[in-house]
């Protein structure tokens, strides 16, 4: 009897572990969708703001210290390597929607093509 209690114990305790795994799995998921250059396009804008500013969105505010800065920018491409990888920029850069090498993450301005305009970007938020 005192056993079975363990056991039910035990597997009490494993479904919990389960639970907080796929709640991790699911955060961690969560957290490459902000990789991307149109992000950093938009938190640069913000730098300098705070709570109230007109270009103030806590999203950008990384550290969560009421001021978005140069700290949230770092604390960025930290989390986010691949966005200013000139490497991986260049193997995405002339296409658009649909092509097998468009990507995302590069399409600084989010117009559906990797272009010139979004290689500007790179070097204005990467450089
Ligand atoms: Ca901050
Ligand atoms: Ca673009």
């Amino acid at each position: 009897m005192a056993n079975k209690g363990a056991n039910i114990a035990v597997i009490g305790a494993g479904i919990g572990l389960a639970i907080l795994a796929t709640v991790l799995l699911l955060r961690q998921k969560a957290a490459p969708a902000q990789c991307t250059g149109f992000f950093l396009v938009g938190l640069n804008e913000a730098i300098g703001s705070r709570p109230g500013y007109p270009k103030w969105d806590a999203k950008y505010d990384i550290d969560k210290d009421n001021v978005i800065s140069a700290a949230d920018a770092a604390l960025f491409r930290t989390t986010c390597p691949d966005v200013c990888d000139f490497a991986k920029f260049s193997a995405a850069y002339d296409s658009v929607i649909g092509d097998p090498n468009y990507d995302p993450k590069y399409d600084f301005n989010m117009d559906g093509r990797i272009d010139y305009e979004d290689f500007s970007w790179f070097g204005e938020v990467c450089g």
